[in-house]
């Protein structure tokens, strides 16, 4: 009986959808340099290895003036699984992206046609979309979907951009994060920073990567620009953190020589 419980238990493990896991966005790169064309990406995380994205769908929702709610693009993830370590990336192109993804990563070309729009925008996860492109999912621009032509939502990121005209971020309205305009840029990366939420930043360097944050024109969501450092990491853990502020590597240094009085004692 034990061993056929440890046999199915490894039949599911080797058979995981997207059913059993949390299937979360990572980051995308919205804003490549230059033609976006080729460099774009969509970097997805599984709470299980290999995991089959069985019915789940890669949704941008419009958010820019009398467009908004309009689907702009809407992908079928079907055939595709994550890895070994549960990371799927999205490419646009063939093209190689640097730094290399992990081995374990897997890697998928799909040509987004037209390129992700910049600007004011909403990236779900979905299953079961059953919409259309085109369709205007916010008829009143009021900032809430009232149709929602899919089962479930099972992760978003909106982006706002400092147009200054009327743009809205629809994550909100399913729990999830809005990365509201900044006065300074807009951001061409989104990125959640290990063990934390949400980061947005410029990107720096050429194709075809690595591309690096501008230090000054990066922040976490729902604050002010803060300094950050790192690089995109398509298709392997994000490696972007914020440089601590002075008076935090003081603090630090303190509690280390009040430890090593502690000691002497
Ligand atoms: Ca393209
Ligand atoms: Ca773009
Ligand atoms: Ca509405
Ligand atoms: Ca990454």
């Amino acid at each position: 009986m034990k061993g056929s419980r440890s046999l199915l238990a490894l039949a599911i493990g080797l058979a995981a959808t997207a059913a059993q896991a949390q299937v979360t966005l990572n980051e995308l790169y919205i804003n490549p340099p230059g033609t976006d064309n080729g460099l774009e990406f969509v970097e997805i995380r599984t709470s299980l290895p290999s995991t089959l994205l069985d019915g789940i769908w890669f949704v941008g929702i419009e958010g820019d003036g009398p467009a908004a709610g309009t689907v702009d693009f809407a992908y079928d993830l079907s055939a595709l699984s994550s890895g070994a370590n549960g990371y799927l990336l999205i490419r646009d192109a063939a093209t190689a992206l640097a730094p290399a993804p992990d081995a374990a990563t897997a890697v998928a070309v799909q040509d987004f046609a037209p390129d992700i729009e910049n600007g004011s925008n909403t990236y779900l996860l979905v299953r079961g979309f059953t919409g259309s492109v085109g369709q205007d999912l916010d008829t009143e621009n009021d900032g809430t979907l009232e149709t929602r032509p899919w089962t479930a939502t099972l992760d978003g990121i909106s982006l706002i951009e400092n147009d200054g005209t009327a743009n809205i971020g629809y994550a909100a309205q399913f729990g999830y994060t809005v990365f509201s305009a900044q006065a300074t840029f807009n951001a061409d990366s989104l990125f959640r920073v290990e063990g934390g939420g949400w980061a947005g930043a410029d990107t720096l360097g050429t194709a075809p990567g690595p591309f690096t944050i501008d230090a000054t024109r990066a922040a976490l969501a729902g604050g002010a620009p803060v300094e950050m450092q790192g690089t995109l990491t398509p298709g392997s853990p994000n490696a972007v953190a914020v440089v601590p502020e002075p008076a935090t590597l003081a603090l630090f240094a303190l509690g280390g020589l009040g430890l090593l009085a502690l000691r002497r004692r």
